[in-house]
């Protein structure tokens, strides 16, 4: 279960890997600030130059100080969908893993994908970097505009496709948490995790 102190809701999810062998991953979340939880990994919505910015961004920046940028100016940016990782230097986390959105311009200019896909790029790196236990913030739903309510869906569905498919190429992966800063926002993501249909 999880390590976190007062989740809002939790979901377990049973993935049954091509070997046979089993694996829990357990879903929760929680109304904080991401930049003080003790995880493995922490997501940041970030914009393509990977340099920081506001939000979320300008929050992980802060707190994980200045090395955090230096680090990032090697990566070379970050097209929308993808993610790439750092140290967490000063954070509780080891790891951040930056993430860039799409901008919401009304739905058909293929933001759900784009945004699926920052969602299955972090769990991902994951796999590569033995992280067992992952926040996301609610991607571009700050700044970048999308509606919290379809974010939330693509959210939570593509955590749960992709920590299927992770745990068939030797995933380590525990515990996902998706942290809102809001109470609105958390509320809509409780809602949801209770509902939602695995697919
Ligand atoms: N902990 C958790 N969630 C937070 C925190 C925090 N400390 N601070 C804000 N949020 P946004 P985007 C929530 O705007 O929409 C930046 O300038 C916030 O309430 O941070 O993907 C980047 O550099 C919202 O629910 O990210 C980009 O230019 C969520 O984080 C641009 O903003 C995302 O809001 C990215 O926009």
């Amino acid at each position: 279960m999880s390590s976190l102190k007062h989740p809002l809701a939790q979901k377990q999810i049973d993935i049954t890997d091509n070997q046979g062998d089993e694996h829990v991953v357990t879903l929760t979340v929680i109304q904080a600030d991401i930049t003080t939880l003790p995880l493995d990994a922490i997501v940041n919505a970030a914009n393509s130059s990977l340099l920081g910015g506001g939000g979320v961004d300008g929050a992980i920046h802060r707190a994980a100080g200045k090395e955090l940028v230096e680090y990032c100016r090697t990566l070379d940016g970050c097209p929308t969908g993808d993610a790439k990782i750092s140290p967490g230097f000063k954070l509780p986390a080891q790891y951040v893993i930056h993430t860039v959105g799409p901008v919401w311009h009304g739905g058909s200019q293929g933001e759900p994908e784009l945004l699926a896909s920052c969602y299955r790029n972090s769990i991902q790196l994951t796999v590569d970097n033995d992280i067992t236990s992952i926040a996301f913030p609610a991607i571009s739903t700050g700044v970048y505009g999308y509606p919290i309510e379809q974010a939330t869906e693509i959210a939570i569905g593509s955590v749960i496709d992709s920590v299927k498919q992770a745990a068939q190429s030797g995933s380590a992966i525990e515990e996902v948490v998706f942290c809102c800063f809001s109470a609105g926002d958390a509320a809509i993501y409780q809602k949801k995790l209770e509902t939602i249909k695995e697919r």
